[in-house]
């Protein structure tokens, strides 16, 4: 069953997108050509397809100028950012001029550091506003911004930081979480002490979040805010080919290793801005709020890019949901007007668990599009925001998309597509899902099977940092001719597409991703752990939880549970601790020698009904004893 169109005036009715993905099928090159217009090149490009190594080749520009320095003549008094800090009553407003002159600012800081063209520079800070103008700055250098989330282990940083090259790191002393104090600065120092010979970081400057001083490294680390304030608010913006990177992110797969997935400035500006404008319905006046920390792809596109050069203005909240007080967030919602509300189902399942009362305390008329992403959203979660948040008024967007593909792919467009609770729909005009059988042929009609992507598009990632042998082999190898996202999907009757998660081993924990092997890989440095396997399973409030079985050198040793937890946290984060650590004396394995985590998966979860054939296990028997430890 499909949900009525809610009222209100959207940019696009029915017949205007069915007019985009006509256009979009019969000339791509035309197509993709107009919507670069979206931008403002210094040279324009000659040619809208994928060259192999990124889109509109030919190409130049600069990101920074496309986020603020076009929107000066039309736009500069508007405010860019409303940054609300935990304190109710603490607001800070950058307009378009004001962003252009701090961004300009932190450009000259970095390039008196000996910053330029094609460094990489490591950020890692809480959200404040200083990670925007960060990135940002970097972009006008033409640096490669490298974000680091919050949560990762200094183990986590140091690896990304060797593997990125980062010359200059941008932290602060502390994050602000109540009353509590994240410790940034001391999580950076851990991870620069690691292996120092691996690293190429020559300067660490740190924003002051509080007045609390930190140990500072003399010669190596400078408090950032004096240097802003004396720095000249111009700076000269590079002009960058369309295929230069603008950024690194880190993201999860099925190695151990993180993947450094790399994006360009043309072709992924065009997408961030494309897919903001289409799929938020994006119009002047529009207060947009996108919960996402800047350290994953969602606040890159869609806190940064999509809407900065779109010219919008755009909400950035230090602080958690229910912080100080449960209805925080409604009660940001209704003091800024907030109009369109992109969050995780996560944070909804949360929310959720407060009550309905609450959120009607709040006067959150002024929102007219809801949006969800990173996980699959459950019909009860979906309905419960759709009528308990938006008042059953609102566009409700449920978008799926990943690090790799720049922007949102698939996803109702407001006013044009039907909504279907729980359903991520149709593709946007210009993609090209397809989904296969394990075999790699096509399915057509009504089916499920493995989420493919066919043909090109301008969010693609280029490559993968230092690995473009890794990427081939991830994304373009497994179904030849196709590009591979590592889900899969069901289509029903009307075309739509319902993601019902990962086919890969990646497990998805609150819209995390996290590798198995990157679990394993932690455990296989811990001496009492010979061998292990992690799992996803499903959880109430994460989506989905992790699971590790371990095989214990010495099963009489105490705190084996404890070891696991605390390898996992030194190697990986906080945020990858299992729920369970079930110490077996061996895992389930094929002749070959392959774990089957599909039955570790399934007696994980207590089904134990339906184990299915057996007998290619090299020792059928270990099943009854995992059996008999998970059920205690
Ligand atoms: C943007 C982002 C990507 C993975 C993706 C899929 C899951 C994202 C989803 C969704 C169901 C949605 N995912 N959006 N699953 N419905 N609307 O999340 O990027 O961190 O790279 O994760 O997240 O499994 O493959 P990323």
């Amino acid at each position: 069953m499909s949900t009525p169109f809610r009222s209100g005036a959207f940019r696009l009715s029915p017949s205007d997108y069915r007019a985009l993905t006509d256009a979009a099928r019969q000339d791509p090159e035309a197509y993709w050509q107009n919507q670069s217009t979206r931008l403002e090149w210094d040279i324009r490009p000659s040619s809208a397809q994928d060259t192999g190594n990124g889109w509109f080749a030919d190409g130049t520009l600069n990101a920074s100028v496309n986020c603020l320095d076009r929107h000066l003549e039309t736009r500069g008094d508007q405010t860019a950012l409303i940054w609300q800090a935990e304190e109710a009553d603490h607001v800070v407003r950058l307009t378009y001029r004001d962003l252009h002159a701090r961004v300009c600012q932190m450009a000259n800081v970095l390039r008196d550091h000996g910053v330029s063209r094609g460094d990489r520079v490591a950020i890692h800070l809480p959200t404040v506003i200083e990670g925007v103008i960060g990135m940002l700055a970097c972009a006008r250098l033409g640096a490669i911004h490298v974000v680091l989330f919050g949560g990762f282990s200094p183990e986590a940083i140091a690896d990304r930081l060797a593997d990125s090259g980062a010359t200059l790191v941008i932290t602060a002393n502390v994050g602000r979480r109540g009353a509590k104090r994240i410790p940034f600065k001391t999580t950076m120092d851990a991870a620069l002490s690691l292996r120092p010979e691996t690293l190429s970081v020559r300067n660490v400057l740190v924003v002051s979040v509080t007045d609390e001083s930190v140990p500072m490294q003399e010669g190596r680390d400078e408090l950032l805010n004096p240097l802003l304030k004396k720095a000249e608010p111009s700076c000269p913006a590079e002009t960058m080919a369309s295929t230069d990177p603008l950024f690194l992110l880190y993201t999860s797969g099925s190695t151990g290793k993180p993947k450094g997935i790399v994006h360009g400035t043309g072709g992924y500006l065009t997408w961030a801005s494309y897919t903001h404008e289409l799929v938020f319905d994006h119009q002047p006046g529009d207060v947009f709020w996108c919960t996402a920390d800047i350290g994953w792809i969602t606040g890159h596109s869609y806190v940064v890019y999509g809407p900065l050069s779109n010219g919008g203005t755009v909400l950035l909240f230090e602080g958690m949901p229910s912080h100080p007080a449960p209805g925080r967030w409604w009660e940001v919602i209704q003091s800024h007007k907030v109009t369109t509300f992109y969050t995780s189902p996560t944070a909804i399942r949360a929310l959720m668990r407060e009550g309905n009362d609450l959120p009607r305390q709040y006067d959150l008329t002024s929102l007219r599009v809801l949006g969800t992403v990173g996980e699959p959203i459950s019909q009860e979660a979906w309905s419960w925001f759709d009528d308990v948040i938006g008042g059953g008024r609102c566009a409700f967007v449920d978008t799926w998309w990943q690090t790799e593909s720049g922007g949102i792919m698939i996803s109702p467009v407001p006013g044009a597509v039907k909504e279907k609770p729980a359903s991520a729909t149709l593709p946007l005009p210009g993609v090209h899902p397809v989904l296969l059988d394990d075999k790699g042929q096509v399915l057509d009609g009504a089916t499920e099977g493995v989420l493919c992507l066919d043909g090109s598009w301008p969010g693609r990632a280029l490559t993968i940092w230092n690995d473009d042998t890794l990427f081939q082999t991830t994304y373009l190898r497994p179904y030849p001719g196709h590009y591979f996202t590592g889900d899969g999907a069901r289509r029903d009757e009307d075309g739509y597409y319902w993601i019902t998660g990962r086919v890969d081993d990646v497990i998805n924990v609150s819209g995390h991703r996290i590798g198995s092997a990157e679990i394993e890989d932690a455990l296989a440095a811990e001496h009492a752990i010979v061998e292990s396997a992690a799992i996803g399973i499903p959880h109430d409030l994460k989506g989905q939880g992790i699971i590790v079985y371990a095989v214990a050198r010495d099963p009489s040793h105490p705190e084996l549970e404890m070891l696991a937890v605390r390898a996992i946290t030194a190697k990986v984060g906080r945020y990858a601790v299992p729920e369970k650590v079930y110490i077996v004396p061996d895992l389930p394995k094929t002749r070959s020698g392959k774990n089957v985590r599909r039955l570790m998966r399934k007696i994980a979860c207590g089904e134990t009904d339906g184990l299915g054939d057996l007998s290619t296990l090299a020792d059928p028997e270990i099943v009854d004893i995992l059996i008999r430890i998970v059920q205690g």
